[in-house]
């Protein structure tokens, strides 16, 4: 199937239609939890798969993408933790700039590397300015990339970020507290971070309840993204996704 994905992020902001992406790490997901995730994703309408993490360490990458598809329509959006996790099977994948950090081979050094490869690819190509905040203690996402997250006390660090991220171009902007951080991210910089910005904004990083959830699309997030929460109960989903739904028309 074709896809513009794109597009239906940036129709979806318009229309104030907030989306719901599970992060599949193939590395944490067990193959007899991925029919309950899969089945209860197309059953509450999640909107996208992120698949990918900081760190791969299996060969589950493909073998996940394949049981997705085989599965359901959703689409599948590649989450890279690195070069090697570029998969032709998936729908797009988020070009991710560290633009948080202060590490030039996440600013653009793999991206000129992988640039050849991505041209030639059927994958829709979504530059994404990336965001670490710090959330409470570190994360492999900090630690593979090098870098320091923004603090979470610091908002206007993290609006001027944000806002040099659409400057440049940045189609989105994704903040993330890294996967299964302490403390997700707080609502004061999420609203502070929306009301500036234009692009569709995307939060993730340790997300437990659909209370958080709730009040962050309140605050101004357009996407948000679930992992680790899900990984542990998949039963959560349908909870996350009425949340999440919510103030949708
Ligand atoms: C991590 O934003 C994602 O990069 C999701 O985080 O796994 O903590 O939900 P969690």
């Amino acid at each position: 199937m074709a896809h513009n994905l794109y597009a239906s992020f940036v129709q979806a902001k318009q229309a104030q239609q907030k989306k719901f992406v599970v992060l599949l790490d193939p590395d944490k997901l067990r193959l007899s939890n991925i029919d309950v995730v899969l089945r209860m994703a197309t059953e509450v309408k999640v909107d996208y798969f992120f698949v990918g993490g900081s760190l791969v360490i299996s060969d589950m990458l493909d073998q996940c993408i394949r049981i997705i598809k085989a599965t359901c329509n959703i689409p599948v959006i590649l989450f890279p933790g690195d070069i090697s996790q570029v998969n032709h099977s998936a729908d797009a994948i988020l070009f991710l700039s560290l633009i948080s950090g202060r590490n030039p081979d996440l600013l653009i050094g793999k991206h000129v590397v992988s640039a050849p490869l991505l041209y030639k690819s059927p994958l829709e190509v979504i530059s994404t300015g990336y965001m670490l905040i710090e959330g409470g203690r570190s994360t492999t996402a900090s630690y593979m990339s090098g870098t320091f997250p923004i603090p979470a006390d610091k908002t206007d660090i993290a609006l001027c970020t944000a806002l040099a991220g659409e400057m440049l171009g940045m189609k989105l902007i994704y903040m993330d507290a890294g996967s299964g951080a302490q403390n997700p991210i707080p609502e004061d910089m999420i609203a502070a971070v929306s009301e500036h910005i234009t692009i569709p904004l995307i939060i993730g990083g340790g997300i437990r309840t659909a209370e958080k959830a709730l009040k962050n699309i309140q605050a101004g997030a357009d996407v948000i993204v679930i992992g680790n929460a899900i990984e542990k109960d998949p039963n959560l989903i349908a909870d996350m996704a009425a949340a999440i739904h919510s103030l949708n028309g």
